[in-house]
């Protein structure tokens, strides 16, 4: 018989169990809304038992970030922008739909059904006056996948015009054509289990110690333990290059002949996979004669590096049994861009390492869900299930299941991103409806930019926050539901999907992107299209439009995903198998490709250089780029004290070798001009950037700084095959600043009187 002090002791054990499994149920699981790494996180309600509610500058209480240890993707881990999630949501929040009739007005509080009522009878009065094409959305790899869906439903369906584009134009595309052109279809092949399973890491234009750091984690963690090897390829010695075996500080521009240069030794010294090359590739013969001009002497001196770097890489790529390229922006925003996919590619298919454990090409997606964005079409090209729309079979399978009469979507491409700028500098655009993404920061040559929006004759800006360099170019703004207050999907770099759960209630009026897409296609007629009353049904409607092809998620739906992670291709007859859970997936295992022969595609890309090479009058090349903390234009990270400290103001990296050349010190304040603008930053002197090239960060727009838009140097010219700008660099000169001291600026005191500004005078109408 037990005692009675023994059946206290049980129930009292078996109450704290009870007590735990019960908070453990307070958790939402959900993955992390910043970089594509998508980690797991899980976010505990302000409010936990016995302990005392924290909460932001604004009171509102504080949700609290964890990185959840059953999700694939991240095991447990999170950087420091999950952790500090949870203080970003709350303040500053756009509450209300307001309006006004131009610039110069003040903003006034409208209702929903008036916000709904001008933007149909805008759309409406675009398309009879000027056509479908006069209306653009721009979007963004922040939408989830139910909201990039539905998008596209109303603009490449129902309006029947493909201007719908995303700022993942600015940031993936090129990997996007890279893909499509040397496999037959978009689609990282590797996955994260790759960095366990690689002795040598290639990683190119991407500063991932900074930017997915938990990629990085598991990659360093992997190598250091099996002594592997890191090339990394990027003209500033970063925290990722810091990590590396050997460091490349390539010149600017240089991706594609330091790449013909590996691939010319590797071809001299004989060490390509000859039996991969017949059997599974083709076009090798033209890639190999172009091969010849890349010399080690001619790509060492363009590259600005030394013959015997250039040897020991090509010989790491030799020597390794699974070499895993991984990139980035360094490689994407470039005019070269996709030429630079394709060469390392190239460099893949000619070693034959791809299809493999450890091995492949493997771009890194910049937002938690650029990758759900490819998959359901959200560029102007594309559409769901990896579809295009010059293709007329994927056009009518499309417009089935969108119930639509055959030939409403157009064949032609549409504007992308710059492209819309463009258009409302010429007066092509009536309507311009931004959503999720703010280009009034992060848009290359940003005083054109700005100009164009000035010009714009009604553009609608739909964002979770207020104010935001965009807001102050917009005649509507639209309240949006953000992260966490809405339930979508979103897919990661390693295509693994996570079912984001709403677990707090939208802050004022805010409504989810997809629902205020669907309201404004029911009032513009299409109730039919539009008849969804939940995510999960829009989401089983996407997943239909995958069947059979290379992302055929048909074995996805909420309900599935309500019980953790799970990793595409997932056909339906495989969901209760255990491929279900497995995460090591890879894509073209069996060497078969999605072209018409079912081969790879080399390709033959001779180097071109920068757009806006160097010269004696703008003699430094400027490259932009991100630091650790900071998310992009920071409506998030700005906010949160932890990251400010961390990052308190924009800078310009400069070699001592240059600044002492130039006579400045370090700190000093100096002005740098491109034939574009200028901006008036601090130096941070550092020998951790080559000599003749000068780095700014991109996180700080006009409402965060005096004079620091990275942006007001770039230039706007773009790879001609994937559109991407070269947003990685320019020409510009260096200049001591004339008189006065730098305002410091209080950010949030500045923020402050903008808000207030705004406020009072939406009160005072
Ligand atoms: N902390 C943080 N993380 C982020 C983001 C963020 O805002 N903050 N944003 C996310 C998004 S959307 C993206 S796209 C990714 C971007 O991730 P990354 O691409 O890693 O970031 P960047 O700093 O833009 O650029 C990477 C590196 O390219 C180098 N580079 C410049 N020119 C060249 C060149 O010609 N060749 C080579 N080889 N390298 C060059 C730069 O010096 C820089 O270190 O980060 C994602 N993660
Ligand atoms: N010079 C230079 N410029 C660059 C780059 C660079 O490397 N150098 N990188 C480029 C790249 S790769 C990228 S990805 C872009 C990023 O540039 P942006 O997309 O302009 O940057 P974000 O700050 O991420 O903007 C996202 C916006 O969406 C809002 N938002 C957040 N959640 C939601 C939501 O659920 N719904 C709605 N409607 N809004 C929401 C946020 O408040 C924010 O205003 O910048 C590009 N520009
Ligand atoms: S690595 Fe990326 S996804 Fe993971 S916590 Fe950091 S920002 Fe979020
Ligand atoms: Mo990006």
């Amino acid at each position: 018989m037990p005692t009675i002090a023994f059946l206290v002791f049980w129930s009292q054990v078996m109450s704290q169990f009870a007590k735990s499994d019960a908070k453990k149920n307070q958790f939402a699981k959900t993955q992390c809304p910043y970089c594509g790494v998508g980690c797991g996180l899980e976010v505990l309600p302000p409010a936990m038992p016995g302990k005392a509610v924290k909460r932001d500058a604004e009171g509102n209480p504080i949700w609290q970030a964890r990185g959840d240890r059953a999700h694939p993707s991240s095991q447990g881990m999170v950087c420091v922008k999950g952790a500090t999630i949870g203080d970003a949501l709350d303040k500053n929040r756009l509450l209300y739909p307001m309006v006004r009739d131009s610039l110069n007005e003040p903003f006034r509080k409208v209702t929903w059904d008036e916000a709904y009522g001008l933007i149909v009878s805008r759309i409406q009065q675009a398309v009879e006056t000027k056509g479908p094409d006069s209306v653009c959305m721009y979007g963004s790899g922040q939408f989830q996948t139910e909201d990039y869906y539905t998008a596209q439903k109303l603009m490449k369906g129902c309006l029947g015009t493909n201007n719908f584009d995303a700022n993942s134009r600015l940031c993936m595309s090129s990997a996007v054509a890279g893909y499509i052109q040397s496999f037959g279809s978009d689609g990282p092949p590797p996955c994260y289990a790759d960095l366990e399973e690689t002795d040598c890491a290639f990683l190119i234009g991407t500063n991932t110690a900074d930017c997915h750091p938990i990629v990085f984690n598991r990659l360093k963690k992997h190598l250091k333990k099996n002594k592997g090897k890191m090339i990394v390829v990027d003209p500033r010695r970063t925290k990722t290059a810091e990590a590396a075996t050997l460091h490349l500080a390539i010149k600017p521009g240089t991706n594609v002949m330091l790449l013909n240069g590996i691939a010319h030794l590797l071809l001299k010294w004989g060490k390509v996979d000859q039996q991969y090359i017949e059997s599974c590739t083709e076009g090798f013969s033209d890639f190999a004669k172009i091969l010849s001009d890349y010399t080690p002497d001619v790509v060492a001196q363009e590259c600005g590096i030394s013959p015997q770097h250039l040897a020991a890489a090509a010989r790491l790529w030799s020597k390794s049994k699974r070499v895993l390229s991984l990139w980035s922006m360094g490689i994407n925003q470039s005019i070269e861009g996709t030429a630079a996919v394709r060469t390392i590619i190239n460099l893949h298919l000619l070693t034959g390492n791809m299809g493999r454990p450890g091995a492949g090409p493997f771009s890194l997606t910049g937002q938690p869900n650029a990758m759900g964005g490819r998959e359901a079409g959200g560029l102007a090209h594309i559409l769901p299930g990896y579809r295009v729309v010059k293709n007329p079979e994927h056009r009518q399978a499309v417009e089935k299941v969108w119930k639509l009469p055959e030939g409403s979507i157009s064949p032609v491409p549409g504007r992308a991103a710059w492209d819309m700028i463009l258009g409302l500098e010429q007066g092509d655009v009536d309507v311009f409806w931004v959503a999720a993404t703010n280009p009034a920061v992060s848009m290359p040559d940003i005083e054109r930019t700005k100009k164009a929006l000035r010009n714009s004759p009604f553009t609608i800006c739909q964002d979770a926050y207020f104010p935001t360099e965009t807001t102050e170019f917009a005649h509507v703004v639209l309240p949006a539901a953000q992260w966490g207050e809405k339930t979508g999907v979103m897919t990661n770099s390693e295509r693994v999907v996570t079912l984001c759960k709403a677990f707090k209630r939208a802050r004022g009026q805010a409504r989810a992107d997809w629902q205020i897409f669907a309201e404004v296609g029911r009032r513009l007629g299409y109730e039919a299209q539009f008849e969804a009353t939940t995510s999960a049904q829009v989401y089983d409607e996407f997943v239909s439009l995958t069947e059979g092809r290379l992302c055929d998620m048909t074995g996805l739906s909420h309900e599935r995903l309500g019980l953790g992670p799970l990793q595409w291709p997932l056909p339906q007859q495989e969901t209760e198998a255990t491929a279900a859970t497995r995460f090591d997936k890879r894509l073209y295992t069996n060497g078969r490709f999605l072209t018409p022969s079912g081969r790879a595609k080399f390709s033959a890309f001779h180097a071109k250089g920068l757009a806006e090479p160097p010269d004696p009058d703008f003699p430094f090349v400027l490259t932009t780029g991100r630091l650790y903390g900071h998310w992009h234009t920071q409506t998030r990270t700005g906010h949160i004290d932890k990251i400010t400290k961390m990052h308190p103001n924009a800078f310009l990296e400069i070699h001592p070798y240059d600044a002492q050349t130039l006579n400045f010190e370090d700190e000093q304040v100096v002005e740098v001009r491109s034939k574009r603008g200028f901006v008036k930053l601090p130096l941070k002197v550092t020998k951790n950037i080559r000599r003749g090239t000068v780095f700014v960060p991109m996180h700080w727009g006009f409402l965060w700084g005096n004079d620091a838009e990275a942006n007001a140097l770039t230039h706007s010219e773009v790879c001609p095959i994937s559109l991407e700008p070269e947003l990685k660099a320019c020409a510009v000169q260096i200049l001591p600043v004339r008189a006065g001291p730098l305002v410091v600026q209080d950010v949030e005191q500045s923020l402050v009187s903008r808000l207030a500004r705004s406020l009072v005078s939406a009160i005072s109408r």
